[in-house]
């Protein structure tokens, strides 16, 4: 039924020269960051703080789609305009993150399996009633000891796969983001071999539940060597070895894969979504893209600190990120690009 409008929203969400903006933290998530800062843990913060996000002259140009929490999508700008118009007005699609969280895998200690199917598809119906054209659910699989187990690596495809056929029937294009953590000391090999295991369950599972693969984006984690590796992989290696492992593993019928920043610096996110572009950009059967959360956002809510009188310097921060990868997804990205101003 929603078929056609699927495939579209998806072609948009991945269109030349835009990504996403990740903006769907959780209370818990949102009120950790705002911690560290010392910034009020409030209701009123929290929208307080996407209001700048969202205002920030020119986003338009840089991001096709944001990524909002159940409590963001009903919430309004001081004057009174609901944040789904003033992105819809912006030409941005309103997204809906879906799942409800990571807890705990029985059995299997250290390991998580995301949770959220009961219920779904009257929240899809909700959702896409107040406005969502998309929607995000995240599995997150640790790199570790003895894990990840087959046991998680299913049950966290299988629920990606029953999450992503809800939304589509629903009319939501599912964001389907099985993130491999970047914690540990891992090699990039060792993250390439559980990346391509994931992914290929992945799709594995989105099959075996019809899911149609024109109508949703993958976002992904980069194939990278782990935060603490005595041996950390070079720009090159990451942007070979993560390319490598996509094709390997992801059908060309996905329109695009718009990656996860998950710990990265801010400049390292945008540096390996450069050189995959300039290596391999134009060559690929899908697009790759941005979808980050902390690499877009962390600049701009220290420059923010909870102030009225920050917003613009914190909105140039984040007009800045969005700037630079935006280029790093046509492989335009040059670290010159950091200095010129934006004007916002
Ligand atoms: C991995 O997290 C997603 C991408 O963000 P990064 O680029 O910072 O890695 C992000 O969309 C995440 O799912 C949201 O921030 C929501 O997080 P919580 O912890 O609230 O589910």
């Amino acid at each position: 039924m929603f078929e056609n409008e699927l495939r579209a929203t998806a072609q948009a969400m991945v269109v030349t020269g835009k990504g996403i903006l990740a903006a769907d933290e959780s209370f818990g998530t949102a009120n950790k960051r705002f911690q560290k800062l010392g910034i009020p843990t409030t209701e009123e913060m929290r929208r307080a703080y996407r209001e700048m996000l969202f205002t920030t002259p020119g986003i338009g140009d840089f991001f096709s789609g944001v990524i909002l929490f159940d409590e963001t999508i009903r919430q309004s700008t001081a004057d009174g305009t609901p944040f789904v118009q003033l992105l819809s007005n912006q030409g941005i699609i309103p997204g809906i993150k879906l799942d409800a969280g990571a807890k705990p895998l029985a059995k299997s200690p250290n390991e998580l399996v995301t949770e959220g199917l009961d219920g779904l598809r009257d929240r899809v119906k909700e959702y896409y009633e107040l406005g969502a054209r998309f929607a995000k659910w995240r599995a997150v699989i640790t790199i570790g000891e003895g894990i990840p187990t087959r046991r998680c690596i299913e049950a966290n495809a299988h629920a990606l796969a029953r999450y992503a056929g809800i939304c589509q029937e629903g009319g939501l294009v599912p964001i389907v983001e099985p993130e491999v953590l970047m914690d540990g000391d891992h090699t990039l090999e060792r993250s390439y071999a559980v990346h391509e295991e994931v992914l290929k369950t992945v799709f594995y599972e989105l099959h075996r539940y019809g899911i149609a693969l024109d109508q949703m984006v993958l976002k992904p984690s980069m194939v990278i060597s782990g935060q603490t590796s005595s041996q950390p992989a070079s720009v090159e290696a990451v942007a070979q070895a993560t390319v490598k492992c996509l094709l390997d593993c992801v059908p060309a019928s996905v329109p695009g894969c718009a990656f996860l920043s998950g710990g990265q610096t801010d400049q390292q996110a945008t540096e390996h979504l450069n050189r995959m572009n300039v290596l391999y950009g134009g060559k690929l059967p899908w697009k790759l893209t941005f979808s980050y959360g902390r690499a877009l956002q962390q600049a701009a809510m220290q420059a923010w600190m909870g102030k009225p009188e920050n917003v613009p310097t914190a909105q140039k921060a984040l007009a800045l990120r969005a700037r630079c990868n935006s280029a790093a997804s046509v492989g335009k990205y040059s670290p010159e690009l950091e200095k010129v101003a934006v004007s916002v």
